[in-house]
C-alpha cells in the first residue's frame, strides 16, 4: 500500500510538473527561450548565396545595399526620419536595435555610410562568437526575451532615498 501511494504521490507530482510548465511562446518568437534580435534577421538575410552562413563580404555588400535603401533623398547620410523608416522595415520596428545613439556615434543627427557600416560590423562581430569570420543560425540564437531588444523608451528614474 505504501508503494501505491507513493507512485501516486509521484504521478501527482509529476502531473503538476507539467501543468507547471509555461505556455508554449508563440510560433517564431522564440526557441528554447532563446530568440534572434531584429539585427539578427537583418544579418540573416544578407546571406545572398543561400547557404545560411552570413560572410564578411556578404555583410559588407548588405550593408552597402542597406544603405542605399535607406538614403531615400540620395544625400549622401541617413537623417533620423531615415534612419527611423529604414529600422520600421529592415529590423521589423523604429524602435528596435541598433538605434540612433548606436549609430550615429558623432552626434550629428546623422549617419554617414562609415557610421553604418562600423555599427553592423560590431554587431556582426559580436554574433561571430566562434571569430571565424561567419555568422551561422546558430550564433543568432541568444538566451534574451524579445523585450529586451528594444530601446528603452524611457528610463527608470532611482527610487527617492528612505526616511529613516
Ligand atoms: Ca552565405
Ligand atoms: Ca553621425
Ligand atoms: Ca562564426
Amino acid at each position: 500500500m505504501r508503494i501505491a501511494t507513493t507512485t501516486l504521490l509521484a504521478l501527482t507530482w509529476v502531473a503538476s510538473a507539467a501543468a507547471a510548465q509555461p505556455a508554449a511562446p508563440p510560433p517564431g518568437s522564440t526557441i528554447n527561450g532563446r530568440s534572434v534580435a531584429p539585427v539578427g534577421v537583418l544579418i540573416a538575410g544578407f546571406d545572398t548565396d543561400g547557404d545560411a552562413r552570413t560572410t564578411r563580404d556578404e555583410l559588407r555588400a548588405g550593408t552597402t545595399r542597406g544603405f542605399a535603401h535607406a538614403d531615400a533623398n540620395k544625400d549622401g547620410k541617413l537623417g533620423l526620419f531615415e534612419l527611423s523608416s529604414w529600422a520600421a522595415v529592415w529590423l521589423g520596428d523604429d524602435s528596435a536595435l541598433p538605434g540612433r545613439f548606436d549609430f550615429d556615434r558623432d552626434f550629428d543627427d546623422a549617419v554617414s555610410p562609415a557610421e553604418f557600416a562600423a555599427e553592423l560590423d560590431r554587431r556582426f562581430t559580436r554574433y561571430d562568437v566562434d571569430k571565424d569570420g561567419i555568422v551561422v543560425r546558430g550564433e543568432l540564437l541568444q538566451a534574451q526575451p524579445l523585450r529586451d531588444q528594444r530601446e528603452p523608451r524611457r528610463q527608470r528614474l532611482p527610487d527617492p532615498p528612505q526616511r529613516q
